[in-house]
């Protein structure tokens, strides 16, 4: 979130687009109707299905579930159409004024630099047109080229016409939305965004997103309380498994790891510590090698040295993607012999369950780290129709290592506020099982004796591997933490005044401590901070509210430097006075930044220098990105194209163009293309997702669950129902061209039947959870289904949008 869950208090509207926070964040959710009561804030819920966030709504919309950038598209091209941006901030805070290059082009759906064999675009005809270092900007926006102009032109296209085709929703429902959405482009009116997977898991879910951020950019929502876009995330520690960096090509606190082409440390430095493109600006990330640097300290103590580099040699560089997706694509062709699961149960929760099964088949061992028994770590068994497997051509070897729940040990999670919160252990683990740390440790300790004893091709950076703590096989989650927020190595002084900052062995305060000459150790610079000589500042709960807007600084700590809002010196306008006085944030009091927030800027950046500081501090630009030169696979525009299973067989925005139907940049595998199903014979779309009785395959196991949601069910519209004879509680098959399940009929209003591109579209809906493990009644698993691609940035699986037909059994 750039927000936080409390913040959302303070919103006088409320958008849920892709995602149904009532169901899935119910805790969070009550901040929706505090929004409600306390503001009178409108809540508008856009939706394939009429959910129970929906029932509370001021207003639902119904869309064809892929279809998000057409809809969203056409509110930006309402806002530009009808001037209802803030235009103060839009010039002055995004790159709406930049000039882009002569070479970019964006013809029949396609954009400059496409690579249709590789299924890549080169970005270099993206850029902005250059003086010297510096980007050209026209504070007019009237070049033909710069950012604004050439978003009209681009959004011009998505009518309202253009959007009911695409995506079902009713005209005036639409304009309705858009009505209420451009209400909040005034300076003392604000709206939130929440979205979740309805957003991500699509073959265009980062261009989604980026469609929102366009929006809420354009409405001067952004930096702003009770504004933001604000991504609800998953599991309860999911956004702490990304700030640490756990993604195959991160680093931790949005580091990244080297490329294969990147061999020196001064190479790898030149792509990531960015000089700013405007006088003046910040860019945060030049301060790159500082994060870096005391990383590699954290990691391999002194064997990370100014000679060697930091001991950048011992990091791997990657020559393709290592996600989820390929390292099943790789099982499959016979490239990958062993596989660890920890906390992972992808025959449940990953496309193609076949495929996936098959993978694991060919493995020499699997071993799964997990407190219950999982349908992966019984992938090898015939269930029968649901799970036909050959059980005794199968050679892999399964490990079981049990281990311990969150409630079992110490530690700390972090939320979607970005807040890290200490828990302490409630009892202890069960038989054998064990805490991940230790598990882990134990595995690590037998690795380096293996390497010490028999040597190998690159020992060094196991025997090397920092390993300071009390008890070798058992870290603690305190050591962890105090690693990660990091320490002086030697005394610290301040360079002007000679003052000493920090003794050698201290904890420090913040990143702004941090130095790139090895005097520093910090283990995930953006949580510098959490463990301070002060102590454990996540054990904090103070729920005291000074400024009485929420933000409750001394309750847990929160990244970066206990900032709750992120960009929060957006929340004034170029003179450094809030543009509503009502809703004060952080503000310039005629000497510094100050406010209820830790200010998202340089505290004495004085508003009136001729070439003022931007607040996108963290951008080379110094302010936030309409149109993304870089950093998109997809293009610098959102566009729309079809998810790869679509009712249509043409893209409506670009009915000639094959090579636009689906997202041109997603990676498919050799094999995949065909697998994906025609509508001539899977003409329904298929949306899956959860119900608050369950979490994801595990609540099976406990039986007041079960009992509530016993078994695989299907929703199915009333007008299809009629159509195929369906009647509540019949059984159903339900089949994609890459296998079928079989559920129980539920008959709802709750889903529509829509008009799109023409012809009428059903949608129905699977919610994902029962499989042949647990106390329910043996399911087959959602992900028997859903196709094997994902979005072309993060290959996050298009879950919520595929093709599928049924038949009544
Ligand atoms: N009770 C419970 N809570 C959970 C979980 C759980 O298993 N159980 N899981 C957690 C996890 S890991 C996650 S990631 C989050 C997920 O949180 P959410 O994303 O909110 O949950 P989902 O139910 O997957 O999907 C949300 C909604 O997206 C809608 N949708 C589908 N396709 C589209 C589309 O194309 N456009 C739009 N606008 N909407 C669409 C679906 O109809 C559904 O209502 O929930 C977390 N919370
Ligand atoms: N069709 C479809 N598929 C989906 C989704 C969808 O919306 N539709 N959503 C996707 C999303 S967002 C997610 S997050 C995934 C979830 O997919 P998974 O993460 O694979 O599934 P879970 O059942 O949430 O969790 C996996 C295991 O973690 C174990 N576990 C719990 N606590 C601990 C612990 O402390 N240590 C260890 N080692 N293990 C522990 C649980 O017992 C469980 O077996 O599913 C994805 N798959
Ligand atoms: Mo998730």
């Amino acid at each position: 979130m750039t927000n936080h869950w409390e913040d959302i208090k303070n919103a006088d509207l409320v958008l849920i687009m892709g995602g149904n926070a009532a169901e899935a964040h119910p805790v969070g959710f009550k901040w929706v109707i505090e929004a409600k009561q306390r503001n009178k804030a409108k809540l508008i819920v856009v939706d394939p299905r009429f959910t129970r966030s929906a029932a509370m709504a001021d207003y639902y919309a119904p869309l064809r579930a892929g279809s998000d950038i057409a809809f969203l598209g056409g509110v930006v091209n309402y806002l530009l159409s009808n001037n209802k941006i803030q235009t103060e901030y839009v010039r002055n805070y995004t790159n709406a004024t930049f000039i882009v290059g002569e070479g970019y082009r964006f013809e029949d759906g396609i954009f400059s630099g496409y690579d249709a064999e590789a299924r890549k675009y080169d970005n270099a005809s993206w850029g902005y047109e250059k003086e010297g270092d510096y980007a050209k900007v026209d504070m007019t926006m009237e070049h033909p080229r710069c950012v604004l102009q050439i978003m009209k032109q681009h959004y011009s296209r998505y009518t309202p016409e253009m959007v009911e085709q695409i995506t079902g929703t009713p005209r005036d429902k639409f304009l309705k939305v858009c009505e209420m959405i451009a209400s909040t482009s005034t300076t003392d009116r604000v709206m939130t965004v929440m979205y979740a997977l309805g957003w991500t898991q699509h073959s265009i879910g980062s261009q989604i997103i980026r469609t929102a951020a366009i929006m809420q950019l354009l409405l001067g929502n952004v930096g702003q309380l009770g504004g933001g876009v604000n991504a609800l995330r998953g599991h309860s520690n999911i956004q702490g498994l990304t700030d640490l960096g756990l993604l195959s090509t991160n680093l931790p606190g949005y580091l990244s790891l080297p490329r294969d082409s990147e061999q020196d440390l001064a190479t790898y430095y030149a792509a990531r510590a960015l000089k700013p493109l405007r006088p003046n600006q910040m860019s945060y990330w030049q301060n790159y090698p500082k994060f870096f640097v005391s990383m590699q300290k954290a990691w391999f103590g002194d064997a990370a040295t100014a000679e060697n580099d930091w001991a950048y040699h011992y990091l791997p560089k990657w020559d393709r993607l290592y996600d989820v997706l390929v390292a099943f694509e790789l099982m499959n062709q016979g490239k990958l012999n062993g596989y660890f699961c920890q906390g992972f149960n992808p025959v449940g929760s990953f496309p193609n369950k076949k495929k996936i099964i098959a993978g694991l088949s060919k493995l020499k061992y699997l071993v799964t780290m997990d407190p219950l028994n999982t349908e992966t770590s019984e992938f090898w068994q015939n269930f029968g129709e649901s799970n036909d497997v050959k059980s005794e051509e199968i050679q892999t070897t399964v490990f079981r290592l049990p281990t311990c729940c969150f409630a079992e040990e110490d530690g700390s999670i972090t939320n979607s506020s970005r807040w890290l919160q200490w828990h302490w252990k409630g009892a202890n683990p069960p038989g054998e099982a064990k805490p991940d740390m230790e598990i882990m440790a134990e595995l690590f300790l037998r690795l380096r004796n293996a390497y010490r004893k028999d040597g190998g091709a690159f020992p060094d950076p196991i025997l090397n591997l920092d390993w300071k703590y009390r008890v070798p096989h058992a870290p603690t989650a305190s050591e962890l933490a105090m690693e990660s927020n990091g320490k002086a190595l030697a005394e610290l002084t301040d360079a002007a005044t000679g003052n000493v900052i920090l003794k050698a062995g201290q904890q420090v305060s913040s990143f702004a401590q941090l130095r790139d000459d090895g005097s520093t150790a910090c283990g995930c610079w953006i949580y510098a901070g959490s463990w301070t000589e002060a102590g454990n500042m996540m054990a904090r709960r103070d729920n005291s509210d000074p400024w009485n807007n929420g933000q409750t600084p001394n309750w847990a700590w929160c990244w970066p430097v206990n900032r709750r809002i992120l960009y929060n010196a957006a929340s004034a306008a170029p003179d450094g006075k809030p543009w509503d006085a009502k809703r004060r944030l952080v503000f310039w009091n005629g000497k510094q930044w100050t406010g209820s927030d830790v200010p998202d800027y340089k505290a004495d950046a004085n508003p009136a220098d001729a070439e003022r500081m931007q607040p996108f501090i963290m951008t080379a630009e110094g302010v936030a990105r309409l149109f993304a030169p870089s950093g998109m696979a997809d293009g610098p525009l959102p566009e729309h194209y079809e998810p790869f299973e679509s009712p249509l067989t043409r893209n409506p925005m670009h009915p000639n163009n094959a090579k636009a139907m689906s997202n041109p940049a997603a990676r498919v595998f050799k094999g995949d293309m065909e697998a994906f199903g025609k509508p001539s014979e899977f003409p329904y779309v298929a949306t899956s997702y959860r119900l608050t009785e369950h979490f994801h395959y595990w609540t099976k196991n406990a039986l007041s669950n079960a009992i509530l949601q016993p078994e695989q069910f299907i929703e199915i519209g009333e007008e299809l129902a009629k159509a195929k004879g369906i009647a509540q509680g019949d059984r159903v098959k339900v089949s994609s061209n890459r296998g079928f399940i079989k559920a129980v009929a539920v008959v709802t209003k709750r889903i529509q039947q829509l008009t799109v591109d023409g012809q009428k579209v059903d949608t129905v809906g699977l919610p994902n959870h029962w499989g042949y493990v647990g106390l329910t009644k043996p399911g087959y698993l959602v992900n028997t289904l859903t196709p094997f691609v994902g979005d072309a940035n993060t290959q996050t699986p298009e879950y919520k949008s595929f093709t599928v037909n049924i038949e009544k059994i």
